[in-house]
Formats: structure tokens, C-alpha cells, sequence
């Protein structure tokens, strides 16, 4: 029996379609071997983050039930990303997708590929606001519980409604 490990990814786009966009990633990663869209959250208009000119974003977390390591995700993550027309730009720079694994279990990983939790997800309000709204309980892998006090960065100007998850039913389990 492999074990099941819970996890969430931020998804953010700021291109294009975002919602439609954020719906094609959510399929896509429903799709993976091993992996389940479990529960997503609302999607927020946010400020752009990161000190470069660019559109607003839109953001919004999954929870997933994945069946293999973290790095497959992470590659994963990167080949649904092209596949979905994001192309190499400037870093904190606009892009169509961006798929980042925030919490992977209680496991932390420092890798330069690979670094869980997300080193910069306490302070950004369009990650803390949406994990808080599906996972009011999740904590780090040290314990700590997460809170919104922190998460000051990258302010949410809205709420854009709900995706329709891959699972069916508004939140994935209809
Ligand atoms: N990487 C390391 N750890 C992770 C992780 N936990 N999840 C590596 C995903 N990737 C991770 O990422 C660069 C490299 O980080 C990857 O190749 C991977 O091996 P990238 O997605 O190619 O480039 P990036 O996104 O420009 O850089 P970075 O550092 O991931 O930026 P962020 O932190 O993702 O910020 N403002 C708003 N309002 N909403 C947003 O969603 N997003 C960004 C990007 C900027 N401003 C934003 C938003
Ligand atoms: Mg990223």
C-alpha cells in the first residue's frame, strides 16, 4: 500500500483567461497518476507581488491527495505550467500559470529545486487567505499553526467567485 500524503498548491495567473486558465490546471492535475483535487478554494483578485509592473493576479489554493514524492509533483507542476502557454519570463513577472507546492504533509524540504513550505507563503495574503479558507487548521511541519496576521504582502482586492473542480460538485466532492 503507497501512502497518501495531503498537500496544497497556490495557483495564481495574471494572462489571459485566468479563470479558465486556473480550471485547466486544476483538470490537469486531477489527471496526474496518483494524484486527486480534493478541495479548492474561492478565487481572489489580488495586488501583484514581486516589485514589477504587471496586471492583477488571480489566486486560489487546492487541496490535493497525492500518491508519490514531492519533486514528481514539482515536475509535474512545471510540465502542466508549459503546457498551459506559460513561457520563461522575468522572475515575480507576468505569467499565464504559476503552480507553487506549498505545504507537501509535514515534510521540509531545502532544496534550490525544491524548498516546502513555500519560503515566502507566511507573508503573502493571496496564499495565506485562500489555504485559511479550505484548511482553517493547517499548520507547518514545526507545529505552528497558520495565520493571516503574517500575510500582508500581495493584498486580496476581491473575491472572484469559485472554479468548477475537477471532482465534480463546486468544491470537488459532488
Ligand atoms: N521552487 C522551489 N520551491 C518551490 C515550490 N515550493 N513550489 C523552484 C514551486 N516551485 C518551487 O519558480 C522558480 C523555481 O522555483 C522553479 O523552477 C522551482 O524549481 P518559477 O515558477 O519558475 O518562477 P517564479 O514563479 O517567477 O519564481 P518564484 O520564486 O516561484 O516566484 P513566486 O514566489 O512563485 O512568485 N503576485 C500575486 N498577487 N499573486 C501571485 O500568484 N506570483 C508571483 C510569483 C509573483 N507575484 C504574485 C504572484
Ligand atoms: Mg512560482
Amino acid at each position: 500500500m503507497t501512502a497518501v500524503t495531503r498537500a496544497y498548491i497556490g495557483l495564481g495567473s495574471n494572462l489571459g483567461d485566468r479563470l479558465a486558465t486556473l480550471e485547466a490546471a486544476l483538470r490537469a492535475l486531477d489527471a496526474l497518476p496518483g494524484v486527486r483535487v480534493v478541495t479548492v478554494s474561492s478565487v481572489y483578485e489580488t495586488e501583484p507581488w514581486g516589485g514589477v509592473e504587471q496586471p492583477s493576479y488571480a489566486n486560489a489554493v487546492a487541496a490535493l491527495e497525492v500518491g508519490g514524492d514531492p519533486l514528481s509533483l514539482l515536475r509535474a507542476c512545471k510540465e502542466i505550467e508549459r503546457a498551459l502557454g506559460r513561457e520563461s519570463g522575468v522572475r515575480y513577472g507576468p505569467r499565464t500559470i504559476d503552480l507553487d507546492i506549498l505545504l507537501f504533509g509535514d515534510e521540509a524540504l531545502g532544496t534550490p529545486e525544491l524548498t516546502v513550505p513555500h519560503p515566502r507563503m507566511l507573508e503573502r495574503e493571496f496564499v495565506v487567505r485562500p489555504l485559511l479558507e479550505i484548511a482553517p487548521r493547517a499548520t507547518l511541519p514545526d507545529g505552528r499553526t497558520i495565520t493571516a496576521e503574517r500575510a500582508t504582502e500581495g493584498r486580496v482586492t476581491g473575491v472572484l467567485g469559485r472554479l468548477r473542480a475537477p471532482g465534480g460538485g463546486p468544491d470537488g466532492t459532488g
